[in-house]
């Protein structure tokens, strides 16, 4: 039995631990609990995580909640100097990126996500994705001038700064990203490596799966 588990089905967050895993060539078990009370709510997880939210890890007993407090960690456990930068400054900088990640981007490309892709065109709020895109428009900048004149985000290799910034907006690749193209073309080079295609191929696979009604619970219970 694999003494790393992973929490949660690979529509949710638990896609970045996923990417991470499959990036680190590690041995896992996928739990791929549903959100709410088909799974996260349930007295069993609350043990796991008293958040309810997915995911989570179990790594041979030690238990981590927040998506990209598990890459970080799972980065540095097993790749450090390579995915998980191997100075000072460079841990700083992919701590910097995944915080910024979370602040800025990712309750945007969320809400974008789900009222122009994910819920039915009759139930999508116009307005909401109108103001996701608005709200995005200024991070995305920053992100588009941070890979201008480098592959990625520290510079010349692929980190788990990258991983944590194009995991969280993944969803984005859907969007028109004409005004940014460096953002666009730095996105799909880090989506286009095999370990983020396979993490994908699962999101894909459980996106093509989920029932409507779980999609409107999500925007429902996280108010998007
Ligand atoms: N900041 C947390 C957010 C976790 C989160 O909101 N997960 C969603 C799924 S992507 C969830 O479990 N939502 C259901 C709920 O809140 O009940 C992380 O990055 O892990």
């Amino acid at each position: 039995m694999s003494r790393l588990r992973i929490y949660g089905i690979a529509r949710t967050r638990a896609f970045r631990a996923l990417w991470v895993a499959k990036e680190l060539g590690l041995d896992y078990e996928h739990i791929k609990i549903e959100i709410g009370d088909a799974g996260a709510r349930q007295p069993e997880f609350l043990a796991i995580n008293p958040n309810g939210r997915l995911p989570a890890i179990d790594d041979d007993g030690f238990v981590l909640v927040e998506s990209l407090a598990i890459t970080l960690y799972l980065a540095k456990k097993h790749s450090s100097g390579k995915l998980y930068p191997g100075t000072l400054e460079g841990e700083a900088k992919a701590w910097q990126w995944s915080l910024w990640a979370v602040t800025e981007v990712d309750r945007g490309v969320n809400i974008w996500s789900l009222h122009a892709v994910r819920l039915p065109p009759e139930e999508q709020d116009l307005a909401k994705r109108a103001e996701a895109l608005a709200v995005l428009a200024a991070p995305f900048k920053v992100l588009d001038g941070a890979v201008t004149d480098r592959p990625y985000l520290l510079g010349d290799e692929f980190t788990v700064a990258d991983l944590n910034v194009s995991a969280v907006i993944s969803r984005a690749v859907d969007m028109d990203l004409a005004a940014w193209p460096n953002l666009k073309a730095w996105l799909l080079r880090c989506l286009e490596r095999p370990a983020a295609q396979e993490a994908l191929a699962l999101k894909t696979a459980a996106d093509a799966e989920v029932p409507l009604e779980v999609t409107r619970r999500i925007a429902r219970l996280n108010r998007l």
